[in-house]
Parts: structure tokens; sequence; C-alpha cells
């Protein structure tokens, strides 16, 4: 088996595979510091701290996550919190930043002697419709190389060598949601006990609780703009607007850390298999970071394709590998859906005409709808911490 890409996707595939003693190497493009530093996701959903206990690699959330239940919305019409453990299916999620596991997953998958190499790019995927599929792949050294396996799992991310050996017939479905998020690391305790969303005639304003001392935050900003065209004090200024920090309580300011520039786009790739080649994670759908759905189908998708390998290299049932494709898209589906209508209810046309002004009442009857329907409430819960 061989595994492109060591994401979450990858490297929970790559566990369970070789939990089961399937044989399996992990190509990944990146060195080992690249990829144990790249912090992106950090809130889990608890079915996917259940996979993850499932398989034993949940020692590092176990003792370092910490439980969150608990989001609060910000808008011109005031602020409400919701305490989703208490809702929907009673669930919550677990913050632990996806640096950190990848870490971990990286970390149990060597010291049960699986094998990954690092500064290996795959260049392509060939003859997956035969048996005997060919990864070709540039080593660290520059040199040309041939992996050959009986699968190969692309979970390569959007970018990766996967999508770009798909056959035609493909089908890509995609949409720009217009709108761009800075994306920000602040090296500061998080502000509030809660996920903020703020809602702003000037643009949506983020907070998320990343570790003690480290938060996430996001600003809306003009498509285009370079990551460091504001400067640290208009940063901490505007946050401090949208998330009307003069009412609600200041905001913790440290160094900015890291600065990402982030398109909020989805799309879907369908099918998930061709031949002996399947998707999974980001390569298989992008979702919009709006109700950070992304690393969580990574897993749900990895479990879901090792469980279907398993039953097909170990028992010669190819059932689950058949239907992998229709199971994965009925899930990616489902956090699609939910994670549009998120897009929908943070983000307004900024403009003033009548049709501005028509979304924006709608978002704001969204909103309201939210704040005093239980089962709006309900609904929202199972689907923002459920996966
Ligand atoms: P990854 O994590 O991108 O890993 C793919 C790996 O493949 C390697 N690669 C290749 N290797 C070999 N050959 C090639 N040709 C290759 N091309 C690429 C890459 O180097 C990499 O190591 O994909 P995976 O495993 O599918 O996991 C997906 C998640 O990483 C992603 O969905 C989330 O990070 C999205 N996301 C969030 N998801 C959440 O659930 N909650 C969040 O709060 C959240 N916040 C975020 C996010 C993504 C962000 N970025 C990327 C814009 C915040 C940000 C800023």
């Amino acid at each position: 088996m061989v595994v492109l890409g060591a994401g979450p996707a990858g490297l929970v595939l790559a566990n369970i595979l070789l939990d089961r003693g399937i044989d399996c190497v992990v190509l990944e493009r990146a060195g080992r510091g690249d990829v144990r530093a790249r912090a992106r996701a950090g809130f889990l959903a608890a079915h996917t701290v259940r996979v993850l206990r499932q398989h034993g690699l949940a020692g590092g959330l176990d003792r370092h996550g910490r439980p969150h239940s608990t989001c609060e919305f910000r808008s011109e019409e005031g602020r409400f919190r919701l305490d989703y453990s208490g809702l929907g299916l009673g669930e919550r999620h677990t913050v632990y930043p996806q640096q950190d596991l990848v870490a971990d997953l990286l970390a149990r998958f060597e010291e049960r002697g699986g094998q990954i190499r690092f500064a290996t790019e795959a260049v392509a995927v060939r003859h997956a419709d035969t048996p005997r599929p060919e990864v070709e792949v540039r080593e660290a050294d520059g040199r040309p190389g041939l992996w050959r396996a009986r699968y190969v799992a692309g979970c390569d991310g959007r970018h990766g060598a996967a999508r770009r050996s798909l056959p035609p017939g493909t089908v890509r479905h995609h949409r720009d949601h217009g709108v761009t998020w800075l994306g920000l690391l602040a090296q500061a305790p998080p502000s509030l006990d809660a996920v903020g969303y703020a809602v702003h005639a000037r643009g949506f304003a983020g907070h998320m609780a990343r570790t003690s001392d480290i938060t996430r935050y996001y600003l809306q900003c003009e498509r285009g703009m370079p990551a460091h065209a504001w400067s640290p004090e208009r940063i901490w200024d505007e946050l401090d607007l949208r998330m009307r920090a003069r009412e609600y309580g200041p905001l913790h300011r440290g160094p900015l850390v890291q600065r990402t520039v982030v398109t909020l786009e989805s799309d879907v790739m369908e099918p998930l298999r061709h031949g002996a080649l399947f998707l999974a994670g980001d390569a298989a759908g992008l979702i919009s970071p709006s109700a950070a759905k992304g690393a969580n189908l990574a897993v749900l998708e990895a479990d879901l394709l090792a469980r279907a390998l398993i039953d097909d290299l170990t028992a010669n049932d190819p059932g689950g590998l058949n239907a992998y494709s229709a199971r994965g898209l009925t899930h990616i589906w489902r956090a699609q859906e939910f994670s549009h209508w998120m897009t929908a209810l943070l983000h307004g046309p900024a403009g003033t005409d009548g049709e501005s002004r028509f979304h924006n009442s709608l978002r704001r009857s969204r909103l309201t709808s939210l704040r005093t329907s239980r089962s709006h409430q309900d609904w929202f819960a199972e689907h923002y911490v459920g996966i």
C-alpha cells in the first residue's frame, strides 16, 4: 500500500493499516520539520476523538486536549452564547492543535516500524486502472523513483499528485464563497472561554482557542490582500472593533506569530475511487474553514478507507472498497451543507444596494432564529460538533 501525504488523513490511515499488519509506505513531499510545524486546525469533533482512541492514537490529545463546548455570536443585535454540549447530541469538541496531532501520529507510526519517506514528492499515479498501480516520485536528491503497490491512497491535499492523476470524466464540484480571511496565530492566551464569531459591517472576525498561550484569530479581508499588508496594531484595532471589545471585554494582545491568507473555497471530487486509487482528506474535498470540518473529515475518511482496505486485503471482501466513494461522499456533502450554511451566516455582502440589504436581513434573521429557537439550536449543535 502506498499512502501519499503525511497529513491527518494519510497518517491515520497508515497507522490503522500498519496496526493490522498491512505493509504500507508514506511518501511525503515536505521535510519532517515542516510537517510537524504546520499550525492549522484545532477543533476535533467527538467522532474524531472516538476514532483516534479506538486505534490507540489519542494518547497526546487525551493528555493535553481541552474539552470545549461553547460558542458566542456577536453582532449589531448584541451577543448570545450556545453551550452546545447541552444541545443536540450533547457532544463537545476537544481542542488540540493539528500539528501536535500530526506529531503524535508520526511518532506512533515510526514506533510501530512504519516507513515514511520525507522530501519525496509524488509526481503522478499511473496505471490506477490495473491491479499494479505505480507512483512516480522525485526523491529527496532530485532523482526519479517508482513505487508499486496493490492500492494507492491519495491523501496529498488539494494540490497533490492524486488529483492531478485523475482520469478525464472525474467531476469537481466547486464553489468560491467570494470571501477571504486573514488567518492569524497570536502568542497570547484566549480572550474568551468560547469560540467567538463576530458579524460586523466591516467584515467577519473570529476567535478560537488553541492552547493556554496561543489563540487563532480570523479577519475577513479584501481578496488579494497580502498577508503582511496590515501592521499588528491595525490588526488588533480591527479585531477590537469587529469583536466589539469595548462592550464585551478586551482581547489579549500578543505577537502575531503566523499570518495566512485563506480563500474560502469548497470543492468535492466525484467519485473518490478510480480503480486502485482512493482519495481521502483534502484531496477528496476541500471545505471552507467556517465550521472547522476539514481535519475531522480527513480522519473520518481515513477510518472508512482503512476498514474497507482491511476487509479487502485480509478477508478478501471488496464490499467496503466498492462502497467507499458513495459512503465518503454522503459524509462530505453533509459537512459541506453545514459549512456552507455557516459561511452564509457569518458573511454578508458589503454593498448597500437592494440585493445586499436583502442578504444581510436574511442573515440577521438566521441569527435571531439561532438565538431564540431551541429546535434550531439543537440542529446547529448536532451539525456543529458532529461529522
Ligand atoms: P494535509 O494536512 O494538507 O496533508 C497533505 C500532505 O500531503 C503532502 N503532499 C504531498 N506529498 C507527496 N507528494 C505530493 N505531490 C504532495 N503534495 C502534497 C503535503 O505536504 C501534506 O503533508 O491534508 P489532509 O491530511 O487531507 O488533512 C486536511 C487538513 O489538514 C485540513 O482539512 C485542515 O487543516 C483544514 N483546516 C481546519 N480544519 C478543521 O477541521 N478545523 C479547523 O479549525 C481548521 N482550520 C484549516 C484551518 C486549514 C487551514 N489552511 C490550510 C488554510 C485553518 C487553516 C489556516
